[in-house]
Formats: C-alpha cells, sequence, structure tokens
C-alpha cells in the first residue's frame, strides 16, 4: 500500500452551516454559530460501502449516488470522523486504495429547507483523504482535492422548496496517491514472483508599545449593497476599537498581546471581533454576524534568533500526528484534550503539524493556550523527481492557498512549513521550492516559511529560501544504530554546518529514538527505554551549547507512538513516542519534562513556575 494511505477516511468530520443569503462567507470561515448562523453537526454513523469492482468504478457506472447506498448492495455503519481502515476486522479494507461510497440521511429544521427566507445552506467538510466527490439528493454539489483542508458548497437551490424530504447526503471518497498528490505516493502491486531489494517511501499584525494597529479585511459574497460594521471586544466584554467598511485598521491602545504558554502569566491572550453586515432583500433589513477571536501579537527573525514581541523564543516541544487506537486519524475531542494536557505536564510550548494540517478544533485550542504551531501542509515524502514537475506544483500552490486562507487568522501560527523531508537534494527543487516559498510569502507577508529537511547542507536546493533551517537527523537510530558516543561530533558538526553555510536560526526539527515500553537494558541498547532516554541526554547536551549561539528550538520525534505502514524498522507502528499510543508516558516522557521546565524556567521573567497537573487554566 503506498505511504499515506492509510489516512483514508473522513477525518476531520462533516459541517452544515446556515448563513444568511449575504452573510460573509468570504474566506471560508470556521462554522461559528452567531445570531445569524446556525450550524448542524453530521458526524456519527454513516452508510459505508468499498468499491471492490476489479476498476473501483462500479459506484460511477452504477450511479450509486442517485439511490440510498443500501439499495445499491451490501453496506456497514462506519463512524465519522475516523479511518475506515482501522475500524473493522476485514484485511481487505484495512488496506483498501480506491474510491469508497459513505453516505448520510439527515433532517434539517424545516426553516432551512423553505427558500423564500433568504436563508443560505452550506455543506462543509473539514477533511477528507484525498479526492471527494459530494452529491445532495443525486446533485452534484462539489469536487475536492487533498485531505486536511476543510471544503464547502452552497446547497440551498438543491435542498430548499421541498420540506420534509431527508436531505440525503453521498461521498466518493479516494485515498489513492500518486507521483503529484501531496502527499505524493505511489501503488505497488504484490505480484512480484521473484525476490528483489524494494525501497518503501513514503489578521493581525500588533506591536508591544502602548498601541497596536490590526489590520482587517473582509469580503461579502451575495450582495453589493451593504453596511459593515466591526467592533474588538477584551476579555471583559468592552468595546475597545470600532471599525466599519470592508478593510481599514482598528487601534488599539495599551492592548494586551498574545503570548506562548510559559512566556507569560496571561498566554493565549485573545480580543473578539464582531463582524455585523447589513443589507436589504426583498424589502427585508438581513443581518449576518460573524465573531473572530483575534490575538495581537508579531513575529521576527534574525539571523540567531526567533523574537515573538519581540523577545527571544525557544521552541521546546514536540512533533504530533492525528493518531490513536481504534479511530485512526479523526478528530477525537476527548483524546484532543488528553493531549493538551499532556503538553502542559510536559511543559511543552509548540509543536509542528507533522505532516499535514490539523483540525481547527485542535487550533484554536492552540490559540486559546499559547501553543505556538509550525503549521505544516501536507507535503511529506516529495522523493520522485516527478514529484517536482510543474503539475506537483501547481497542486501545492493551490493548497498553499488552502491552508493560508484556513489558518491565517490564528495568533499560535508563527511560521509555514511548505514541506517534511523532500528530495531537497534533487536540482529541480530549487526551482520548486523557491516558487512555492515565494507564492506563500505573497500570500502572507507577516509570518516566516520553512520546510524540513534532511538533506545534506551542501546539496540543499531549498534551503536559500527559508527563513529557519528546520533540521531533522537521526544520529545513532538510523545513522550509526546502537552508537550513541557518536552523537555529540556529528550534531556539533551538523548545527555548525548549517550555520555556517545560510547564518540563518536552526530548529532541531526531528530527533529520536523507538522503545518499546516496558523494555529494559543496561546498558542501554536499541529499542530500550533506556536507549531512547540515553540517546536524548546526548542530544540535549549538544542543544545546550547551541542554544547560547543560533539554535532556537528543539522538537522531539515524537509526541506519542503511532500507527505505520508494516515494515522491518516497525513494531507495530512507530514506536519513537515518549507517550505510549494510549498516551502513558515511558522514561523518556520524564527526562523531557524536567528538562522542558527547567528551560521554561529559566528564559521567563515570571517568578519560577510551579509544574502543575491541573487544566489548563481559562
Ligand atoms: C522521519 C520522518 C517521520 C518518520 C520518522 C521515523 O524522518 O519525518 O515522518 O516517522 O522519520 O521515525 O522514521
Amino acid at each position: 500500500m503506498a505511504a499515506g494511505a492509510s489516512g483514508g477516511g473522513m477525518a476531520g468530520g462533516c459541517r452544515l452551516l446556515l448563513l444568511l443569503a449575504a452573510g460573509a462567507a468570504g474566506g471560508m470561515l470556521y462554522p461559528r454559530e452567531s445570531p445569524s448562523r446556525e450550524r448542524k453537526e453530521l458526524g456519527g454513523l454513516w452508510s459505508f460501502r468499498a468499491d471492490f469492482s476489479p476498476g473501483r468504478d462500479a459506484g460511477f457506472v452504477q450511479r450509486w449516488y442517485r439511490q440510498p447506498l443500501r439499495q445499491t448492495g451490501p453496506v456497514i455503519d462506519m463512524p465519522v470522523p475516523a479511518s475506515f481502515n482501522d475500524i473493522t476486522q476485514d484485511p481487505s479494507l484495512e488496506n483498501y486504495i480506491g474510491w469508497v461510497w459513505y453516505e448520510k440521511e439527515v433532517l434539517l429544521p424545516l426553516r432551512w429547507l423553505q427558500d423564500d427566507l433568504n436563508t443560505r445552506v452550506v455543506l462543509r467538510f473539514g477533511s477528507a483523504h484525498y479526492y471527494s466527490i459530494v452529491w445532495v439528493n443525486g446533485v452534484q454539489v462539489m469536487e475536492h482535492e487533498g485531505g486536511h483542508l476543510p471544503f464547502e458548497a452552497d446547497i440551498s437551490s438543491v435542498i430548499q422548496g421541498s420540506p420534509g424530504i431527508p436531505c440525503r447526503i453521498t461521498v466518493a471518497l479516494n485515498n489513492t496517491l500518486t507521483p503529484h498528490t501531496l502527499p505524493p505516493g505511489s501503488i505497488q502491486y504484490m505480484n512480484d514472483k521473484t525476490r528483489d531489494e524494494r525501497m518503501g517511501i513514503y489578521s493581525a499584525a500588533g506591536r508591544s508599545s502602548s498601541f497596536a494597529m490590526v489590520q482587517y479585511q473582509v469580503s461579502v459574497v451575495g450582495s453589493t449593497l451593504y453596511s459593515l460594521s466591526l467592533s474588538l471586544r477584551d476579555q471583559e466584554g468592552k468595546v475597545v476599537a470600532t471599525g466599519d467598511g470592508p478593510a481599514g485598521e482598528l487601534k488599539v491602545l495599551n492592548p494586551n498581546l498574545w503570548w506562548p504558554y510559559l512566556m507569560h502569566e496571561n498566554p493565549g491572550y485573545r480580543y473578539s471581533l464582531e463582524v455585523k453586515m447589513q443589507t436589504q432583500a426583498n424589502g427585508a433589513l438581513l443581518e449576518d454576524v460573524y465573531t473572530l477571536p483575534v490575538g495581537i501579537r508579531t513575529v521576527h527573525v534574525t539571523s540567531t534568533q526567533f523574537l515573538i514581541n519581540g523577545r527571544p523564543f525557544y521552541f521546546h516541544g514536540v512533533n504530533k500526528h492525528e493518531d490513536a487506537d481504534i479511530r485512526g486519524k479523526g478528530f477525537d475531542w476527548p483524546l484532543v484534550v488528553k493531549d493538551f494536557n499532556l503538553l502542559r505536564w510536559l511543559g511543552a510550548n509548540s509543536f509542528r503539524t507533522s505532516h499535514y494540517p490539523y483540525a481547527e478544533e485542535i487550533m484554536d485550542l492552540c490559540d486559546a493556550y499559547g501553543i505556538v504551531v509550525i503549521d505544516e501542509c501536507p507535503g511529506v515524502g516529495i522523493k520522485m523527481s516527478e514529484s517536482f514537475g510543474n503539475k506537483s506544483l501547481q497542486h501545492h500552490l493551490v493548497v498553499m492557498e488552502e491552508l493560508i486562507r484556513r489558518d491565517k487568522n490564528r495568533p499560535s501560527v508563527v511560521m509555514w512549513s511548505v514541506a517534511n523531508e523532500p528530495a531537497s537534494e534533487l536540482p529541480p527543487a530549487g526551482y520548486y521550492f523557491k516558487t512555492v516559498i515565494a507564492h506563500t510569502k505573497a500570500l502572507d507577508p507577516s509570518r516566516p516559511v520553512t520546510f524540513v529537511t534532511d538533506a545534506n547542507y551542501a546539496l540543499d536546493h531549498g534551503a536559500p529560501y527559508v527563513d529557519v533551517i528546520c533540521v531533522n537527523s537521526y544520529f545513532s537510530w538510523y545513522h550509526d544504530p546502537g552508537h550513541l558516543e557518536v552523537i555529540p561530533l556529528q550534531l556539533t558538526t551538523q548545527f555548525e554546518n548549517w550555520y555556517k553555510t545560510y547564518q540563518k536560526p536552526i530548529i532541531q526539527s526531528e530527533y529520536g529514538a523507538d522503545s518499546v515500553p516496558g523494555l529494559h537494558s543496561d546498558p542501554p541498547l536499541m529499542f530500550s527505554e533506556e536507549y531512547q532516554k540515553a540517546m536524548l541526554r546526548e542530544y540535549h547536551s549538544v542543544f545546550d551549547k547551541k542554544r547560547k549561539e543560533y539554535v532556537i528550538g528543539e522538537l522531539i520525534w515524537n509526541f506519542a507512538d503511532f500507527m505505520t505502514n508494516q515494515g522491518t524498522t516497525r513494531v507495530l507502528g512507530n514506536k519513537k513516542g515518549i507517550f505510549t499510543r494510549q498516551r502513558q508516558p515511558k522514561s523518556a516522557a520524564f527526562v523531557l519534562r524536567e528538562r522542558y521546565w527547567k528551560i521554561a524556567n529559566e528564559s521567563s521573567c515570571l517568578p519560577p513556575i510551579i509544574k502543575s497537573h491541573a487544566l489548563f487554566l481559562k
């Protein structure tokens, strides 16, 4: 199976959103309820059918979307959000690649279905991996390429005028990856009779002085004659600035800045920007209201530092995955809150969304708790030379547009990552990353841009274009396995080579070792908990020297164990977690916890912070 295909499924869930006819829908806002907006969650059990026909095309030939799915053949219950691969006991589904069909019949409130109320009904998917076609009552309403990012369509004309009839939503979903998808992939048919060697691949601006200027831009669709008013409220509900018109600046006196967790006693401060639009339709006054949380902060990169609100910020954090037992990749509130509690316990102030955008609800909590995010697009595994061609490049640009459109207003997002470990030593990588990074900066000039490299510093064609060098290395694991003693020399050399070449700050964006929980060995041998701890200590002693110079962060690989394709380096998945897949700490978690709290206490101007098991206080 191609790497990445196991993420198949409707992970982000789908949402139905009611908007007024002339609602401020530009920019595909996250569906928040307001006096003018209602929302209906569509998660839960859906009917599901995988298309096992030889060409995987029976669903299209027989037009399964024209009737209830159960009438086309056998269906099973499938929870949404979740990965369909991980739910059943059927091995043919676990490794299934191709078209699968989801369907749900929904009863909508009567007032949504009347066509004379100027209501707009929008069907929205948070994430569906990888290619989706959606029908409502047999009418195709949208098509979207790419997982992890939202897409939506106005379905008012399809459903209005027929009250009482359930709204049947049918989704055909294809998880096939090709050299031109993001992530790229390829399918390998296991019908080779010879044995050979195979490779598996895989709105805000701010300042810290006595006032801040918040720039805004509102786009309105569906009306040209409207009035817009904006008010910015602080957390006490006091209006601190007002504005009108579709673009402008709000001046905030003595602003409360958005600070990262552990850098301030009140991290994650957000104002509420209420946008009100009024218009006339058919003689009636229509009003649409949307409230956006807004943080005020600045980000700057120098040749040796990463500054948030003018103060040096050191990333002591993790890389994560949206992954858990049973559900696979799928949004889950208990898991999300557990993970944030573990981040707090650990004293982590940041994470990278390796290797794809995470659910918007997770991003909301990062904004609220002050967890700093390096927001990564699904550009993982760009290894084949054909994945650097124009077709892939154009798609990559579109994905960056979708990601920035979704997350641009988030104070927690301090940097975009356009890829993870591409084959950036290949010559076409130069033009490719120059273009992707320039496009990203043009879309969002306010944030630095990077990609995560594991290429040799002297051969990397993409590194000249990044603002921060993010480098992954697995000394004593993938390189010189079992030899912990190589770490000090190799890691020091790694940092010095990158810095002397580029004079840009460096984040160790991945380092790690697998450990099977409960496996012990002294002296430390690979896969034991002791080996993982010893590897951490060796890395940390080098970080401590270099963070006095230009190393600005360390992100452990990985926060928790996670499932992968099978392989000789995998023991029921990747075991580089410092927590198990069930979120219990391994010995390494305690080592990291001591370290992160120590760094937080050293670099904070606050009184010593007490380690706490409590929830984030909000
Ligand atoms: C890496 C990748 C990450 C893998 C990790 C590993 O370099 O970026 O996706 O999971 O190594 O443990 O193999």
